[in-house]
C-alpha cells in the first residue's frame, strides 16, 4: 500500500521539518496555506518570500551561475543524473503530494514525476551533445563555426496543473546548459515545489554545487513582477494563462530579455467517418476528463463528421456516465476535484454561457457531491454546439472537464473550426484515411496550425522527447525535448583565420 495521508507524505519528503513549511498556521501576508482540493482542508502553510529574501535568493543564484557555467557540461549531466536517481526514490511520495495538493489521480501524479525523471535522463544524454555547427567559410584558410554558451540564471514560472514536470522540463535542461534556475511556483502548489526543489538542491549541494536550484514563493506583486523585470534573468520561462503571458512578454521585451511562453490551449480533436471509433472514444475521454480537464493540452473541442456525430456522441455520453469521481488517491477513481472554488465557478459560468448561446447539455454540467469529501468536484460535461456552429464560449479556455461538440461535412470545414481560435497548442485527428491525415499534416502549413498535431493519438499526454509548445496566443515557446535546449543557451558565431592574409567576406577589397 502506497503512502497517502498528509502526515506520511510530508514526513517522507522531510517537509515536516522544512524551514519554509509551517504546520497548523493561519493564512497571513507571510504565510500561504496549501489546501487539499479533495477535502477543502489545509495541508500545510508555506512561508512567503519578501522583497529582501527574493533579492538574496537571486543574488545567490547569479553568484552560483559563475561557478556552475565553468563545470564541464558532461559533469553537469552527472549532477542531473543523480537528481533523476533521487527523484526515482521519492517518486511515490512526490506523486502522492501532487495528488494531495492539486487533486490529480494517483496514476497521473506518478506519471507527472515520471515525466521529470524522463527529462532528467534526456538532459543527461544532452549534456554531451550541446553541439554547434561548422560551416564552410567563403574565405581561404578561415574556419566558420558556432558554439552554444550558458545564458545565466533562468526565471521559471509554473502553473498549478503540472507542479513538478514543467519545472523539470526547464530546470533539467537549464542545468546541463550551465544555467542556474530560480523557480516561482504557483501558490496553489507550493509544497510540491518545495519538496522537488529541495531534492535537486540537496543533490547538487552534496556534489559541490550549491545555489544551482532555487525557489522563490510569493504573490505576483511581491515576487512575480519583480522577477520578470529583473535584468539578471536573461530568460523568463513562463507557463500559465494567455493574460499572464501577455504581461510577462511585455515586461521582458521592454528590457530586451527573452521569453519562453507556454500559455493557453484550446485543443480540438477531429473524428472522421473513417476513424477507428473505439480508439477515438478512448482518446477523447482521456483528453477531455483526464486531470479533470486541467491540462493545457486537454481536449476541449470535438469536431466530428456529421454522418457519425450522433452515434459517436452517444458512445461518449454512455462512457461519461460510468466515470468514477472521487478521492484521487483511491483505487478506481478516474476524475478528481478541480483545484479550487474559483475553478468551480468558472466551470459553472462556462456551462451557463454555453446554454445561453444555444448549446445543448448532453451529460454532466453540475457540481458533484462525493460522500465524505467536501472538495471541488464537478461532473464532466459534454455540450453540443447549436446547428449554426456558433458557440462563442468554446473559443475560451476553461480549465475544467467540458467538451464542446461541433459537426462537419468536409475536412476543410473541420480544419477551419479547429484553427478558428486564438490558441494553437495541440490538435488531433482520428482517421484511417491516408489522404485525410496527409491534409491534416500538410507540409505547406495549411493543415493544423498548432505546435502539436497528432494522428490517431489524443491531444494530451505528450512524451518529453518532442518539443512542447504552441503557436498564436499559446506563446510560441518550445520546452522539453528535441532542440528546445537552445532556448537556455546563447549562440556564438566564430570566425578563425588560420592563414596570414587579410581577407574580407563578400569580396570587399580594402587596401
Ligand atoms: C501542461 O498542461 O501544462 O502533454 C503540460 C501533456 C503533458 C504536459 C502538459 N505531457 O499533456
Amino acid at each position: 500500500m502506497s503512502i497517502a495521508t498528509n502526515a506520511e507524505v510530508l514526513k517522507s519528503l522531510k517537509l515536516d521539518a522544512h524551514p519554509r513549511v509551517v504546520i497548523g498556521a493561519a493564512p497571513s501576508d507571510a504565510v500561504a496555506i496549501s489546501e487539499n482540493p479533495t477535502t477543502g482542508q489545509p495541508i500545510a502553510g508555506v512561508k512567503l518570500d519578501t522583497a529582501e529574501s527574493y533579492e538574496r535568493t537571486v543574488a545567490q543564484s547569479a553568484e552560483a551561475f559563475k561557478q556552475w557555467r565553468s563545470v564541464p557540461a558532461p559533469a553537469r549531466g552527472q549532477v542531473v543524473r543523480a537528481i533523476g536517481d533521487e527523484l526515482r526514490k521519492h517518486k511515490d511520495a512526490l506523486g502522492a503530494l501532487v495528488s494531495l495538493e492539486v487533486g490529480k489521480i494517483r496514476s497521473e501524479g506518478l506519471g507527472e514525476v515520471q515525466e521529470t525523471i524522463d527529462i532528467a535522463d534526456f538532459a543527461v544524454g544532452l549534456s554531451r551533445q550541446l553541439h554547434g555547427l561548422t560551416m564552410p567559410s567563403e574565405r581561404p584558410q578561415h574556419r566558420l563555426m558556432e558554439q552554444w554558451l550558458p545564458l545565466g540564471p533562468i526565471g521559471v514560472i509554473t502553473a498549478f496543473n503540472f507542479p513538478n514536470a514543467v519545472w523539470g522540463w526547464n530546470a533539467m535542461l537549464a542545468a546541463v546548459c550551465g544555467d542556474t534556475t530560480v523557480w516561482k511556483p504557483s501558490l496553489l502548489a507550493p509544497l510540491t515545489a518545495i519538496a522537488t526543489n529541495a531534492i535537486a538542491d540537496r543533490v547538487a549541494t552534496e556534489m559541490g554545487h550549491p545555489g544551482v536550484f532555487s525557489l522563490v514563493i510569493g504573490s505576483d506583486p511581491v515576487v512575480g513582477e519583480r522577477m520578470i523585470a529583473d535584468r539578471r534573468f536573461p530568460l523568463i520561462s513562463a507557463t500559465g494563462s494567455c493574460r499572464m503571458g501577455k504581461r510577462v512578454g511585455q515586461v521582458v521585451a521592454e528590457r530586451f530579455g527573452r521569453c519562453l511562453l507556454e500559455l493557453g490551449g484550446n485543443n480540438a480533436l477531429i473524428v472522421s467517418a473513417s476513424a477507428d471509433l473505439d480508439l477515438a472514444a478512448k482518446a477523447v475521454v482521456f483528453g477531455a476528463v483526464g486531470t479533470a480537464g486541467q491540462r493545457c493540452t486537454s481536449t476541449r473541442r470535438l469536431i466530428v463528421h456529421r454522418s457519425i456525430a450522433r452515434s459517436f456522441t452517444e458512445t461518449l455520453v454512455n462512457a461519461y456516465k460510468t466515470i468514477r469521481l472521487g478521492d484521487p488517491l483511491a483505487e478506481g477513481t478516474l476524475v478528481g476535484p478541480l483545484v479550487n472554488a474559483q475553478a468551480v465557478e468558472q466551470y459553472q459560468h462556462a456551462i451557463a454561457s454555453a446554454k445561453d448561446q444555444g448549446g445543448t447539455l448532453l451529460v454532466g454540467g453540475k457540481r458533484a457531491s462525493v460522500p465524505g469529501l467536501s472538495g471541488h468536484f464537478v461532473e464532466p460535461a459534454i455540450i453540443r454546439a447549436p446547428a449554426s456552429g456558433k458557440l462563442p464560449i468554446a473559443s475560451a479556455e476553461t480549465f475544467a472537464p467540458i467538451l464542446y461538440v461541433f459537426e462537419y461535412d468536409t475536412l476543410d470545414e473541420a480544419l477551419a473550426i479547429q484553427n478558428g481560435v486564438d490558441q494553437g497548442l495541440s490538435s488531433a485527428i482520428f482517421t484511417n484515411d491516408l489522404r485525410e491525415s496527409g491534409r491534416f499534416l500538410n507540409p505547406d502549413g495549411s493543415g493544423s496550425d498548432c505546435g502539436i498535431a497528432n494522428v490517431n493519438a489524443g491531444t494530451s499526454g505528450a512524451e518529453i522527447g518532442g518539443a512542447f509548445g504552441g503557436e498564436k496566443e499559446t506563446g510560441g515557446g518550445r520546452e522539453s525535448g528535441s532542440d528546445s535546449w537552445k532556448a537556455y543557451m546563447r549562440r556564438q558565431t566564430i570566425t578563425v583565420n588560420f592563414g596570414s592574409s587579410f581577407a574580407l567576406a563578400q569580396g570587399i577589397r580594402f587596401e
